[in-house]
């Protein structure tokens, strides 16, 4: 188990407002690396995939619909602490409650459209890279 990888997405809305470069500028100043990286976007199924843990929530059918609307950014991170140092980076899963500096502090609108993702656990992050990433397109 890598414990200094994280996955994350830049979401369709960071997309849509021209938040890409910026987001991923944030995202290599407090020293994560960028070791797999693919603009794509994701079908349904693989979004309801992708989100299955959250299948039983009122906001799953939204949260689908949102992160197909458009392209993504899929990407697989490195740092020492990556999935905890990134989920600081990120900030709260709701803007309003995110701490200043933090990237859904600065480009997120609502706690749906909430600009990036972030894994939540080690296994979660090798899980989520290898749902994104063949091991060829990760240069680590
Ligand atoms: P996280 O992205 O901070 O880990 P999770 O609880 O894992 O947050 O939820 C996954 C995603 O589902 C969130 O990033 C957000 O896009 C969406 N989501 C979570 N909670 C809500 C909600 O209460 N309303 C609408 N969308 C939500
Ligand atoms: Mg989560």
């Amino acid at each position: 188990m890598n414990t200094n990888r994280t996955f994350t997405m830049l979401k369709p809305d960071s997309i849509e407002q021209g938040n890409m470069l910026p987001i991923l500028n944030m995202i290599e100043a407090a020293g994560f690396k960028i070791i797999a990286l693919k603009y794509k976007r994701m079908t349904r199924d693989e979004a309801e995939k992708f989100y299955s843990i959250h299948s039983d929530k009122p906001f799953f059918n939204d949260l689908v619909t949102f992160m197909t609307r458009g392209p993504i950014v899929a990407a697989a991170l490195e740092k020492d602490n990556a999935v905890d140092a990134f989920r600081t980076l990120i900030g709260s899963t709701d803007p309003n409650e995110a701490e200043e500096g933090t990237i859904r502090k600065k480009y997120a609108k609502s706690k749906g459209e909430n600009a990036v993702h972030g894994s939540d656990s080690d296994e979660n992050a090798e899980i989520e890279i290898s749902f994104h990433f063949d091991n060829e397109e990760i240069f680590s």
